[in-house]
Formats: structure tokens, sequence, C-alpha cells
């Protein structure tokens, strides 16, 4: 698809202006369609439950009797200083009940390194679905990804029931020309799977990488990087993945 802005004008000098466009997509299993996957952590009475119309599938539902948390298995890749939102539909089925979505950062080591909190959803019609809505927050420094979540309390009267997680944040798909297919910024990836190897010297040969078959390999090319040096001990190659392509660089001894 594509998104775009029209805009007319009949008369006068004065700009019109457009910025800042998003658009929203769901984090996996977001909207529960595939039932209880993808959300392995939840605090004790959450469950996800099969939901009447007008949301004919599963969604989260939180039983109480006090507050709880549900998370996402999902890590998406972050960009420093990039801008994120977020959003989570919420249905109160009792008085002194309330839901909304929040975002834990998260560094390389899988620290908490900042919390972003949507809106409350502690009013309204009881049945009525209502959307917690977060952001857009700016990733915090040292963050490297996030998991995306709902936090309800209840009396126990009812389920808070939460649905359709949702956010925004740049990914290599949304930049022109880049391939569409790659999942690599949307699937689901575990905190702390970042690889290290070394070479015989204890110098880093690669960064942030992955385990595939139990070799270490480039990663995500937001983050992993692999080394070679010289005899000097100078880093002075450096490859990278570009898609599926490793790219190679060479540095001056005075490059890196
Ligand atoms: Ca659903």
């Amino acid at each position: 698809m594509k998104i775009g802005g029209v805009a007319y004008r009949t008369t006068g000098n004065d700009p019109l202006w457009m910025d800042d466009f998003r658009w929203s997509f769901s984090v996996p299993n977001g909207d529960f369609i595939d039932g209880d996957t993808g959300w392995s952590v939840k605090e004790d009475g959450w469950r996800i439950v099969p939901n009447g119309s007008p949301n004919p599938d599963f969604s989260a539902a939180f039983y109480g009797p006090t507050a709880g948390r549900i998370y996402s298995d999902a890590r998406p890749v972050l960009r420093p200083g990039q801008w994120i939102s977020a959003s989570a539909m919420v249905q109160r089925n009792s008085s002194d009940s309330g839901g909304g979505v929040f975002i834990h950062f998260l560094d390389a080591n899988g620290n908490g390194m900042g919390v972003a909190r949507g809106t409350m959803i502690e009013s309204g019609i009881h049945g009525m679905w209502q959307e917690s809505t977060l952001g857009p927050v700016q990733v915090p420094p040292g963050a490297v990804t996030m998991v995306i979540g709902g936090v309800a309390y209840t009396n126990g009267d009812s389920a808070i029931v939460m649905d359709r997680f949702t956010w925004q944040y740049a990914r290599d798909e949304d930049i022109p020309g880049t391939p569409t297919q790659s999942p690599r910024y949307n699937a689901p990836e575990a905190v702390k799977t970042y690889w290290y190897d070394y070479d015989a010297e204890n110098r880093v040969t690669v960064a942030h990488g992955k385990l595939v078959n139990g070799q270490i390999v480039l990663g995500n090319p937001d983050v992993s990087y692999g080394l070679a040096y010289d005899g000097a001990g100078r880093a002075v190659h450096r490859r990278f993945l570009q898609g599926q392509q490793v790219m190679h660089e060479n540095r001056g001894p005075s490059g890196l």
C-alpha cells in the first residue's frame, strides 16, 4: 500500500503544512486471532479466551482479583532516537476496573531502560470497546528493543478484556526501495539472544550476532557486525548484513 497526503488551496499565500505521517501495524498475534501464542508471560488472572461479536476470535482477559500484566513475546529492533506509538482496545464489564497499554524499553542485556504508559480506560459504558493510546514517545538512550503489554485491574466482578495491540515504529520495510518481505523488524525475538565471537587473541570478530546451527553468525544489521584485524591488531575490515547478503567494508587503520 501507499500512504500520502492531498491538499488544495484556492487563495492566499500562506502555506499548508503536512507532517508526521504514520500508520500502525499489529503486534505479532496482537489480535489473538491465533489464540494463546506469542504472549508467554501472563501474571495471575490473565487468560486468552474466545470472545464473541463484534470480535469473533480470541482476546486477552484479566479476571483479577487485583491487578496484573500480560506481555507480548515480540522484541523489535529499535533505532536510537526514533518515535514510538502504540494502542490497544479495552473492554470494561464492571465498575472499579480499568485497563491500558504499556511499553517497556530494554537494553541489549534485557535491562529496563524506561516505561511508557498509555491512557487507562477506567470509565464508559460497560461492554463498549475503547482505545488506550500511547505516545508518540522517543526511544530512551541505550534502549535497543521494546516489550508491549497490557495492564489491568478489576474488583473481580467481571473481566477486563484487551485486544488489537498495535504499534508504530520505523522499520526497514518502510524505507523506499528495500525488500518488503523481510520480517526482521516484526519477528518475535527473545531478550538476551545476542551472541559474540572472539578470535585467539580475544578480539571481537562478531558482535551482537545470533546462533545458527551452533555457529555464531551476523544478526540484525542495525546492531550486528563482524570485524577482521591486521597484523598490528587494528580492525581494518567490517562486514554486516544487507538483506540476506553479507556486505564488506575495508577501512584504513584510522577508519574505525
Ligand atoms: Ca481478537
